[in-house]
């Protein structure tokens, strides 16, 4: 079954988001596998955003995400990566739609709640970058046959 990492950034857990983000996911029929809430040294900060080295926000996005602790996630299920970017909305949240978690819940793109994978190959890169494989847990749910 398909697989993201998702994780609430610094400023989703200071404004007492975890709850209710976890909760769309839940309510949506995904399955969370893996969940701690932890710093990101600058190391891990930098790695993560590789892809985004050149950019001129580059430094201001490593220290806003070591800033404070974030709530790092694995969720599974079928087409988890691309629901789940839907479900965030728009990198920046003045265009993200209403009903989407940035939509809903933020204001500027420096501060947009929640990162998620974009991709399959950025999902398995972000997972084993955050996650040991005896932190993922593999069970079934019986409610899956009503979401499935
Ligand atoms: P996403 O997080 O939607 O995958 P991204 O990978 O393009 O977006 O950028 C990573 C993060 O960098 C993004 O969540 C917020 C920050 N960022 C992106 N563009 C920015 C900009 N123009 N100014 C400031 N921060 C930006
Ligand atoms: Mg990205």
């Amino acid at each position: 079954m398909e697989r993201t990492f998702l994780m609430i950034k610094p400023d989703g857990v200071q404004r007492n988001l975890i709850g209710e983000i976890v909760a769309r996911f839940e309510r949506k029929g995904f399955q969370l596998v893996g969940a701690k809430l932890m710093r990101i040294s600058k190391e891990l900060a930098e790695t993560h955003y590789a892809e985004h080295k050149e950019r001129p926000f580059f430094r201001e996005l490593v220290s806003y995400i070591t800033s404070g602790p974030v709530f790092a996630m694995v969720w599974q299920g079928e087409g988890v990566i691309e629901t789940a970017r839907q479900m965030m909305g728009k990198t920046n949240p003045k265009e993200a739609l209403p009903g989407t978690i940035r939509g809903d819940y933020g204001i500027s793109v420096g501060k947009n709640v929640i990162h998620g994978s974009d991709s399959p190959e950025s999902a398995e890169r972000e997972i084993a970058l955050f996650f040991k494989e005896e932190e993922l847990v593999d069970y079934p749910k019986t409610i899956d046959a009503w979401i499935y």
